[in-house]
Parts: structure tokens; sequence; C-alpha cells
């Protein structure tokens, strides 16, 4: 006889913007009461207006607010609420911020906090993936102590390899290494870099995979053993790790290839005593071999597109199996249908990618069959400086992927945001690219995308 549920009556969100909104939206459905935190610089955000309460909790550097631990657990304990859902980045992947909410009784909505931990050490990641069948690139078993070590591995890996660091992920502090006369100048950048940007300058290496895709594999675990796996999202269209694009399912996977990186990804979500959403992220090599790399334990940016083609709804599902319930359905009652894109419409310089904050003067949200757009804009709404660039997500949803990118141009065409910069035309050229549309591309993609605009741009120059 399973525990009687714990039915949340009321959720503190930890975070803002689009995600914030997304999970407000389910929190209205599910009939749960919502308090939001806000910076100063949030005072007028959709966030705040449309939660039941909301709490300013800080000045405007995230620092001081929205990653300000004693604020946020104040809010809650002064709110009264039942659990926190931290959205993704900021306090999301805090093994430490999860700890403290268990401690004072908060449900965290996400895994345990030592599975946090777990899968924030990148080393001891590889360990348990590697104990648990997921299959992994060879490499170091522990992080490296000297530079014999390293050349004795690399030797026995083969060039080339990469170097990262233990704490790091979304490809902060790598390093590629070609040559054995690069590796010691490498081991020590890369050490140095992990130091400071993590306050640990542990590395490990692996044997480096030069044209990979990103492919990565949804999760849904309750607190009971029971997991899923909604499918794929190819991730490969990204600059310096920031993804652009991303679409289920993958274009460069088979029913079986997918069933089968499904089944490794549950596995270990289930040695690993894993629950709630997570993601599973693999490198696949061209000759369909696949990788674990990392394991996000949060909630991700481009969720929708497999809650688009699977019709469940992940921020619910999370939030259902945080109250203790058990997941509602089955491995073989996830549907897939159809395929979806999202393009990530970010408050930049599309060709230069520098921030471009400011006043929205004027927008125009595009809809219309099988189009979703999570935001938290408005006409009005002043895009501050301080924080993450992503001002809006555009999805589409259509029967099959070429129909998918005609919706997604004709969905561009209409979505205006006057007043500031965005990556709008910059998605508008990559639909219109041939190699985008034929599906067959690694994480190179976007590299090699500039160098044929500028050579065909010089061209066109010359020819004029
Ligand atoms: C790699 C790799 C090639 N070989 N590991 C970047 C983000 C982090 N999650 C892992 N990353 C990579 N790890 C080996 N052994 C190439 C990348 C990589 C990459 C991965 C996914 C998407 C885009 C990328 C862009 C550059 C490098």
């Amino acid at each position: 006889m399973a525990i009687a549920p714990r039915k949340f009556r009321k959720i503190l969100i930890a975070n803002r913007g689009e995600i914030a909104c997304r999970i407000i939206w389910a929190c209205k459905e599910m009939g749960i009461q919502t308090v939001t935190v806000h910076s100063e610089a949030d005072r007028d955000s959709l966030h705040v207006r449309f939660a039941d309460q909301s709490i300013c909790i800080g000045a405007a550097p995230s620092a001081q607010s929205y990653l300000n631990i004693p604020a946020v657990i104040s809010a809650a304990e002064i709110t009264n609420v039942d659990a926190i859902h931290p959205g993704y980045g900021f306090l999301a992947e805090s093994s430490y911020f999860a700890e403290i909410c268990e401690a004072c009784n908060i449900k965290f909505i996400g895994p345990r906090s030592s599975v946090i931990k777990l899968m924030g050490d990148k080393v001891e990641a590889r360990r348990a993936m590697k104990e648990a069948g997921v299959p992994i690139l060879p490499g170091s078993p522990d992080p490296l102590e000297t530079e014999e070590e390293a050349i004795r591995l690399a030797r026995e890996i083969g060039f080339p390899v990469i170097i990262k660091a233990a704490a790091g992920g979304g490809g902060r502090g790598m390093r590629i290494v070609r040559t054995e006369a690069e590796l010691g100048q490498a081991l020590e950048t890369a050490s140095n870099e992990a130091l400071s940007a993590f306050k640990n300058g542990d590395v490990y290496i692996e044997r480096y995979v030069e044209r990979p895709r990103h492919v990565e594999i949804q999760v849904m675990a309750d607190e009971f053993g029971n997991c899923v796996h909604l499918g794929e999202r190819d991730c490969s269209v990204q600059r310096r790790h920031q993804k652009l694009i991303e679409e289920a399912p993958s274009p460069a996977l088979s029913r079986e290839l997918r069933e089968k990186m499904g089944r490794v990804a549950v596995e270990a979500c289930k040695r690993v005593g894993y629950s709630n959403a997570g993601t599973v992220e693999f490198l696949l090599d061209e000759d369909g071999s696949f990788y674990f790399m990392e394991m996000n334990t949060r909630v991700q940016v481009e969720h929708p597109v497999t809650e688009m083609i699977t019709l469940a709804d992940i921020v619910r599902n999370q939030i259902r199996v945080a109250e203790g319930e058990e997941l509602a359905f089955k491995q073989e009652d996830v549907i897939f249908a159809g395929h979806s894109i999202e393009c990530r419409i970010n408050a930049e310089d599309p060709e230069k990618f520098t921030p471009s904050p400011g006043l929205i003067t004027a927008c125009n949200i595009p809809g219309g069959p099988g189009v979703r757009v999570d935001t938290a804009i408005y006409p009005g709404y002043f895009v501050p400086p301080y924080y993450d660039s992503l001002i809006a997500k555009l999805i589409v949803h259509a029967r099959t992927r070429d129909l998918a990118i005609a919706r997604m141009r004709r969905a561009l065409e209409s979505m205006v945001i006057e007043g500031i910069k965005t990556t709008i035309p910059l998605h508008l050229k990559i639909m219109d690219d041939a190699q985008f549309q034929s599906g067959d591309f690694s994480t190179k993609f976007l590299e090699e995308f500039f160098e044929r605009q500028s050579g065909a741009g010089g061209v066109r120059i010359a020819n004029a």
C-alpha cells in the first residue's frame, strides 16, 4: 500500500521569465496557488503579474536575488508554500539549495539533492553511468593527477582527446588536444580555468569525437522507481554551447536506435535512484554509436518540443511526482506524433551575438495551427540587461519535418519584436538553408553555416 500522496496547495517558483510563466500555467491548470519571487528589475514582469503572490527578494543582479538562497527560503517560509519549483538555470542544479529545501521540509521539485550532486560531478557521473551499462567514451576513470598519467591515457585512447572540467558541463572549461606536444599546456590551462570558474581544478580526459550530433533523452521518473523516456531531442544547432534550435524527433535516429538510447537512459536513471524530470545527454557518432556526456537534473529550455510530439505535460508531471504520486503512464503508453522544432528568440544582435536589452516598443506573437510561443514579453516590456537573453521560444508542430520547417518560416515571418535586436532574422536564414533542411549535420552546423553565408556573400559582391 503506497503512502498517501501529499497534495501541494501552494508552490513557490524560484525563477523568472518564460519558464516562471510556464510553471504558473501548469499550476493554474492543477488548481495550485503560486508564489513568485522577483528582483527589483523585475517588478513589471509577467511572472509577478500572473502569480497569486510575489515577493521582492533583492536587487537586480541575480547573485543578490534569484541566487540568494536565504532570501528565496525566507519567501517560501513567509508564504507557507509546500514546494519550490526551480525552473532551469539559477538554483535548479544546486545540490546545496535542494539540500536546504529538504532540511526546511519544503519539497524541491526535482531529484534528491544527493543525485543532483552525483550528476554535477562529471567524473562521478561517468563512473555511475558506466556501472549502469551506459556506453561512455574511453577516458580517465578518475580526475587526472599528473601530466605523465595524461600522456599515458592519451596514447592509450589515441588523439585527438578532450580535457574536461569535472565540475564543468554545458561545454565550459573544455580543451581539445590533437597532439602529445600540446597536452601539458592544455592540461594546465584547463585546470586553471576550471579552478577559477568552479573553484575545483579537477579535470579528466576522453576520446574526442570530431563531428557528433547532440542527442538527449527526456526521462520522467517517480519516487517509487518507475521511469519512462519521452524520446529524444536533437540539439546540434548550437553556438559556443548555447543552443539555438532544437527538434524532436532527431532526423538522425531510427526507431531501433531511439528505443535503445531510451532503454539505456531509463536503466541508468533507475540505477541511480533518479526521480522527477531529467535529461540524459549523448554524443551520437557518425557511425550510429552513442556515448553518455552528462545528465541534466532539471526541466530544460527545450522541453516543449517533447511535449508537442508526445502530448505529455512535463511540468505538470514534475509537480505530480514531487507530490508523491506514481507516474500516470507506462512506457508503452507514450506516443510519438509528428515533428516539432523550437527556435530560441534571444535579445541579441543576430550577427555579433552581443546582448540587446531595452524597451520592446511593439510586438506581434504568432499563432495559428501548430504554433506555440513560450514567452514573458509584451508591448512596453523592458528587457533588463542582467539576465539570460532568451526572451521567447517559438515552437511549431507538424506532421513531418518538412512541414514543421515551412510552419516555422511562416511563424517567424509574423513574429515581430520592435525596439530591440533579436535572433529572428538568423532563424529565418537557417530555415532556408539546404543543409538544415536535409537534416544531415553535426554540432559544427552553425560554424559551417556562417562560412557558407560569408562565402556566398563574397561571391555575390564579387559578381555585382
Ligand atoms: C565532447 C565533444 C567531442 N568529444 N566530448 C560540449 C558540451 C558538453 N556537454 C560536451 N561537449 C562536447 N563534448 C567528446 N569526447 C564535443 C562536444 C561539443 C559539443 C557537444 C554537443 C553540442 C555541441 C558541441 C559543440 C562543441 C563541442
